[in-house]
């Protein structure tokens, strides 16, 4: 930054925080109305902690800059992501690289200076070109018994420009990646991963689906289990994959940077691949849906906390297929935008004719849910979340954010239907987004081809059947892991949560699980708060009462910001669901697998209606269950107006979180925890390179805004 350039930008910040005050006063006004001062509002926030970060080191008061996180406008920060060098784009040490864009590739090689200055690197020329695409085709020829070994990778994290459907935006990449890196293993192997964040913002990363057990300090949340990776600093995940094989991801879990680009597919191969995929197939792929925003989330989750706003999502302008996909510029014309770049464009997937092909679906989206179809095309669901399961045919697969479900195509119909190429769709449900923008793309679309290179354009016809206008899980009842297990009998526990958002004069708009919203302790993550009180005998860690294996802790945890249930011992814990809100929660539980024994519309079968939700009360839902095979899975959504009973076996010592994966929601505090086998966790020592990240200079940057950051706009 210039010095010549600061008073200017102080008057413009001002400008701008004056403009926000105004429109603050206007209560009940939605996003669209005042998107463009949001987004003005946003770069003015960085400019000002760029200036504020130049000007006193990283001592960065809340309330001058609108939040510890607002960290909205990477755009003034991206220089040091913009000079177009990077490291191995790959960063990928043991395992051959399958998905690339060859016109990229000469960009992969070049060294980078592990702590650039972003103040010596204002001028930057574009930095689309080095930006690298994957498709995800996995190799077949890889060898599921390789002795377990180490699988490592180097990542360097980056503000980067890019247009993944043509028009510019400030996003965050892992090695000049979009989407990133393939992280692809066997069961039995150590996944080592070392994340250089030159990125504006503190980062953590998390392994989505990994039971990280015996290494639960490397799950990866903020506030959990760890400090964020300060800017310029370093950090190394190193954990065991083991009793868990399929398909997961990975992505950010500090704000909601994994929307800003931090996200890619985390492949786990069992040696019995073979066998527990019961349709053989020859080749497998990994398609990632995305919705699509063309802001920063920080701007965006700025204006959706707002007070007043009664928890109206800021909606996607469009969606990508592996994060491609292609918007006329003459849409946005206040907008930098090139879909001429080889990056952008409609994917395409070529399938040779008379094969089976798997692709492993997963939703790395914010917000949408997908139905997803290849036109003409049965597909058999033989994955769910990582656990493998009997084939079953659909003509869509609904998929909400988070899941992931593998699919057999089989391309037979080409001679029947005189094709040569299908329309591939992704389809958000959009009757689920309150207040769309009028550019809203709803449709990603990508061209299945059976003949390699051909431009034939898919004549193909969609099915007839209606599309889903409810934003739910797609009915999985029928779907029976391969590998059966049987639901324990009983529970040992039993907790109750609603979950609903409340809204408020100058109050921040929040979910609550009962009457808790999470709001992550950046430097003092819940685990380690854990360990230290453990070792000094703190016995508000302990049961309040003799003999409680499972029990709210509110003696150790304030339970209105962190709602903690701790068990000791193996058990088996049930909690029902219930939604208040007309918006879908798709509910991850990080460090397991849960039972799905339920989940519907409106009150389950109660014994006495109105009557408080016990598990006695529920004996006619728990007599109807069929504990025999239920599906396993790391997330299954209670949707609007619904409800969900899971069933946990609790027996992976950690603090684990149970939230929401709307990004949106879970930012706003939908998010409680499980700390489970608490009487082994003594036993596990947390790595001093994890707490030393706690006394890191600016972890807080990127987190979500604090309540007290609207007070001082409303003033
Ligand atoms: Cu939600």
């Amino acid at each position: 930054m210039r010095a010549d350039q600061d008073s200017r930008l102080l008057e413009e910040w001002d400008e701008g925080k004056d403009s926000a005050r105004g429109k603050a006063r206007k209560r009940g006004r939605k996003w669209p109305g005042l998107a463009a001062f949001i987004l003005a509002f946003a770069c003015l926030c960085l400019v000002l902690l760029v200036i504020t970060s130049a000007a006193f080191g990283d001592k960065i008061s809340h309330g001058e800059v609108g939040g510890h996180g607002m960290a909205g406008g990477h755009e003034m920060s991206d220089a040091h992501g913009m000079n177009g060098e990077h490291g191995h784009a790959d960063g990928h040490e043991e395992v051959e690289e399958h998905e690339h864009d060859d016109e990229h590739d000469e960009a992969q090689e070049h060294g980078h200076d592990d702590h650039e200055d972003p103040e010596e690197e204002v001028e930057a020329p574009p930095v689309a070109e080095v930006v690298r695409t994957n498709d995800y085709v996995l190799d077949r020829s890889w060898n599921f018994h390789a002795p377990p070994q180490r699988r490592e990778y180097n990542w360097t994290i980056r503000d980067q420009e890019h247009n993944p459907d043509g028009v510019y935006r400030s996003m965050m990449l892992v090695n000049s990646q979009f989407p990133g890196p393939l992280i692809e293993v066997n069961e039995g192997d150590t996944i080592v991963v070392h994340v250089d964040n030159q990125a504006v913002n503190a980062t953590s990363i998390h392994w989505h689906g990994m039971y990280q057990n015996s290494t639960p300090y490397m799950d990866g949340t903020v506030g959990i289990t760890q400090c964020p990776i300060a800017p310029n600093s370093k950090f190394t995940y190193e954990f065991k994959v083991s009793s868990q094989s399929g398909t997961y991801w990975w992505h950010a879990h500090q704000g909601l940077q994994s929307s800003d680009g931090v996200h890619g597919p985390l492949i786990v191969h069992n040696r019995n691949e073979d066998v527990l995929q019961r349709i053989p197939y020859d080749t497998d792929r990994v398609v990632l849906l995305s919705d699509h925003y063309h802001d920063l989330s920080s701007a965006l989750l700025w204006q959706y906390l707002k007070p007043d706003m009664e928890n109206t999502e800021p909606a996607p302008i469009g969606a990508l297929i592996n994060g491609r996909s292609t918007r006329n510029c003459d849409q946005f014309p206040t907008r930098k935008c090139d879909n001429s770049t080889a990056n952008v464009g409609m994917p395409r997937i070529d399938l040779a004719t008379n094969q089976q092909h798997r692709l492993r679906l997963i939703n790395v989206g914010a917000f949408a849910e997908f139905q997803v179809q290849l036109d003409e095309h049965e597909m058999a669901v033989t994955e769910v979340d990582g656990t493998d399961v009997e084939p079953l045919s659909y003509h869509r697969v609904n998929i909400n954010p988070a899941q992931r479900y593998s699919v057999i195509i089989n391309t037979t119909v080409a001679v029947a239907a005189h094709r040569d190429t299908f329309w591939f769709r992704a389809r958000m449900i959009k009757t689920c987004f309150t207040d769309p923008p009028k550019e809203l793309d709803p449709d990603a679309l990508a061209i299945v081809r059976y003949t390699e290179g051909t431009d034939e354009v898919p004549t193909s016809s969609d099915w007839e059947e209606r599309l889903e206008l409810e934003c739910r899980d797609m009915n999985t009842t029928e779907l029976k892991p391969v590998e059966a297990i049987r639901a324990p009998s009983e529970s040992t526990a039993f907790f109750y949560l609603r979950s609903n958002f409340e809204i408020g004069a100058w109050r921040l708009s929040r979910g609550f699980f009962n009457s808790s919203s999470f709001r992550p302790n950046a430097r003092s993550p819940t685990l380690q708060r854990y360990m230290d009180g453990s070792a000094s005998s703190n016995k508000t860690f302990a049961a309040a009462n003799a003999g409680d294996v499972a029990f709210v802790n509110d003696a150790a945890f304030d339970k209105s910001r962190e709602l903690v249930i701790q068990t000791i011992g193996i058990q088996t814990v049930d909690i029902m669901f219930s939604n208040f809100d007309d918006g879908n929660h798709p509910l991850h539980l990080h460090g397991y697998k849960y039972f799905v024994l339920a989940q519907g519309h409106g009150y389950p079968p109660l014994t006495h209606v109105g009557a408080d939700m016990t598990k006695e009360n529920l004996a006619p839902l728990y007599d109807s269950l069929d504990l025999s095979n239920p599906l396993r899975r790391d997330t299954a959504s209670v949707e609007a107006y619904g409800w969900i009973l899971i069933r946990v076996i609790a027996d992976n010592p950690g603090v684990f979180p149970l939230h929401c994966h709307v990004s949106w929601h879970s930012e706003a505090g939908l998010l409680m925890q499980l700390m489970t086998r608490s009487d082994e966790l003594a036993n596990i020592r947390v790595p001093q390179a994890n707490l030393d990240l706690c006394a890191g200079v600016g972890i807080e940057r990127g987190m979500g805004p604090n309540d007290e950051d609207y007070r001082e706009l409303a003033k």
